[in-house]
């Protein structure tokens, strides 16, 4: 039989190294699913709604580096994919859509689910393309492959179903090179002047970001050599906080006091592969240096005073022979003191006393880290689990920790985790979710049991949308609209086919977190957390808090002071 559009298609992405597509299935996708159901070599992963196939596609272009694909049909079909494509697009992972097209012969008549995905797609894509024509395939596909690649990102096709069931022109791929890794280096007088001016410095601190993965051992290298403490950001934690001697935490609101005053206290500043978005916390005097792949990056957060375009692996060892010891270890020193008070703060209230509610979040996601394997990949929701996952999970080099962390989705930690445990079925992944944000994609739940993923699901239950509440109440505002009337989720659980648990006091978080994980098949456990915790930031004014979500500084200044008590009690009372 002669090879369609839609064979050749999934010819080229088998090709490619492409194992699964992840998609809900459609009318106009029909050429597509037909033929991946004829074929042994690639999956369609059928989940229930496409935001979770994008999200899904993510994670898995984030854990193997590798390009993933998602597709949804025509219309709604691949609207519901575009939170997902966002996400990707700004965590920068290689990920390709495919959009299906209503007819090509009813396009501009407003015809039954008509939409156009050339302009849908348009600002969370680096290419998006429509396929009219048998004789465009492969190359528009592999243009779109390429860039998704290259640029990592996302790149999409809209294809229509009567093209997709079309003849092929072509019978096979036209490319067939590996994937392109060069190796970015500043100029020999760049790294000369980086070296010169580092050389001179006594108290350089290092933000390093995301880019700094694969070059763990480059970086304390180079932190050694200059006596420099490392603060990271958030993204950057699960390549740089682990067996480093320099770390210092995060910085931000959610960040250790210790990762601030390490910046704020620095006469360099040496940003490396970040992309920290927050102004406000950027020192005002230090010289600023930043190292980046991507050369659009230098000076957008902060002033710059240079800035190098280069990969952080290649950079650094360029940089490292010319770099001379630091003898004066003070900011050093003082810094990591810093964090180890701020890291013990942190600690203390990551307990629980038997019998004594209530639940501490911090307390579970501290029994979580310390029961959870050596590879295990976590993923959290947007909202208090990102709070925990933050400061209470700890990176090894083994583990892996996802979110939508750029995009800032809620809702984001089951599909992530979806993806994480297709790609790697062996491997324990555990979903840390929100009860708003778990409610807001339960229906992904199913596709636990239907896909026989042993997915852990830690429910933090405090009937509340928190992290907003939380927001409300610091800046002032009556706290409205975040009320959560929820279900018995263990219940909701146990009728999908998946272990449900109930954690009411602290004395059944430990077995019951164990009992999941151990489990056979996917697990959920909810646990009754405290709906006030405060999450405490770094030292920050008022000015630096501005246009930040999370006010809390305006709370201490805003006089509420019934606000501030009530806040403050959860504490006091732990
Ligand atoms: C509710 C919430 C609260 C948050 N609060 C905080 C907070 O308090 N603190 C915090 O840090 N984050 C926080 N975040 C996350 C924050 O929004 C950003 O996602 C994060 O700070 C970015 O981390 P990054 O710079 O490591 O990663 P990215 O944004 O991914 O930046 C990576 C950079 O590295 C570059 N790069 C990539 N590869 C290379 C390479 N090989 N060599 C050199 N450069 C390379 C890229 O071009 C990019 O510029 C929060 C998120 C949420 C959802
Ligand atoms: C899709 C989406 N809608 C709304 C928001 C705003 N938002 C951020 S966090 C949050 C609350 C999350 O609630 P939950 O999942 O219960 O986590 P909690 O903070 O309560 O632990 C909301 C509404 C968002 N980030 N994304
Ligand atoms: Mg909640």
């Amino acid at each position: 039989m002669a090879m369609k559009v839609a064979d050749l298609l999934v010819e080229v992405l088998a090709e490619a190294g492409v194992r699964r597509i992840y998609g809900v299935v459609g009318d106009s996708l029909n050429g597509i699913t037909d033929s991946i159901r004829a074929r042994q070599d690639l999956d369609w992963i059928h989940v229930r709604n496409e935001e979770t196939a994008a999200f899904a596609a993510g994670a898995e272009a984030h854990l193997t580096g590798k390009l993933a694909v998602c597709a949804g049909s025509c219309g709604p079909g691949n609207l519901h994919l575009i939170n997902g494509l966002y996400d990707c697009q700004r965590n920068r992972v290689p990920v390709l859509a495919i959009a299906a097209q209503i007819p090509s012969p009813e396009i501009g008549s407003a015809y039954f689910q008509e939409t156009h995905p050339e302009h849908l797609f348009a600002q969370c894509s680096h290419y998006t393309e429509l396929v009219s024509h048998p004789e465009q395939m492969p190359r528009v596909l592999e243009i779109a492959m390429q860039t998704a690649i290259s640029r990592r990102g996302v790149a999409v096709i809209a294809l229509p179903g009567d093209v997709a069931l079309q003849t092929a022109v072509e019978d096979k791929p036209r490319l067939h090179f590996p994937t392109p890794q060069p190796s970015v280096c500043p100029s020999e007088d760049e790294i000369n002047t980086l070296a010169d001016l580092l050389n001179r410095s006594k108290r350089t601190t290092i933000l390093g970001g995301a880019g700094c993965a694969r070059a763990h051992a480059d970086l304390i290298a180079l932190a050694g050599k200059l006596q420099a403490p490392i603060v990271h950001a958030l993204r950057g934690k699960e390549f740089i906080e682990y067996e480093n001697p320099f770390d210092v935490g995060m910085t931000g609101l959610l960040g250790f006091s210790s990762g601030y005053h390490a910046m704020m206290n620095c006469d360099v500043l040496l940003m490396i592969g970040t992309d920290f978005p927050y102004q406000q916390f950027f020192p005002k005097d230090a010289t600023i240096v930043q190292i980046d792949l991507r050369g659009e990056q230098l000076g957008r957060r902060s002033k710059v005073d240079y800035g190098f375009i280069g990969d952080t692996k290649t950079t650094l060892r360029s940089l490292l022979p010319k770099l001379e010891q630091n003898q004066d270890d003070e900011h050093l020193s003082r810094s990591l003191e810093h964090y180890r008070k701020a890291r013990k703060g942190l600690d203390d209230l990551a307990v629980g006393q038997p019998g004594k509610k209530p639940i501490h979040p911090q307390f579970v996601t501290r029994v979580v880290d310390q029961l959870a394997s050596e590879d295990a990949v976590f993923t959290c929701d947007v909202g208090t689990p990102t709070i925990w996952a933050a400061r209470y999970l700890t990176m090894n080099g083994k583990r892996r920790l996802l979110g939508s962390f750029n995009h800032g989705s809620m809702a984001n930690a089951l599909p992530h985790a979806i993806g994480a445990q297709v790609t790697y079925p062996g491997r324990q992944v555990i979903s840390l979710s929100g009860d708003g944000g778990l409610a807001m994609g339960m229906g992904d739940l199913l596709t636990l049991k239907q896909h026989d993923l042993p997915v852990k699901t830690i429910v933090y239950r405090n009937d509340s949308l928190a992290f907003v509440e939380l927001e409300m109440k610091a800046s002032g505002f009556v706290d409205f609209g975040t009320d959560l009337h929820n279900p018995d989720f263990a219940a909701m659980a146990e009728g999908a086919g998946v272990l449900g648990l109930r954690a009411e006091t602290p004395e059944q978080v430990e077995p019951m977190i164990a009992q999941a994980l151990k489990h056979d098949g996917p697990a959920l456990v909810e646990v009754l957390v405290s709906r006030q915790e405060l999450s405490m930031p770094p030292t920050i004014t008022l000015e630096q808090a501005k246009g930040f979500g999370l006010f809390m500084a305006k709370a201490v200044l805003s006089g509420r002071g019934d606000e501030i008590i009530d806040l403050a009690r959860v504490n006091l009372l732990r």
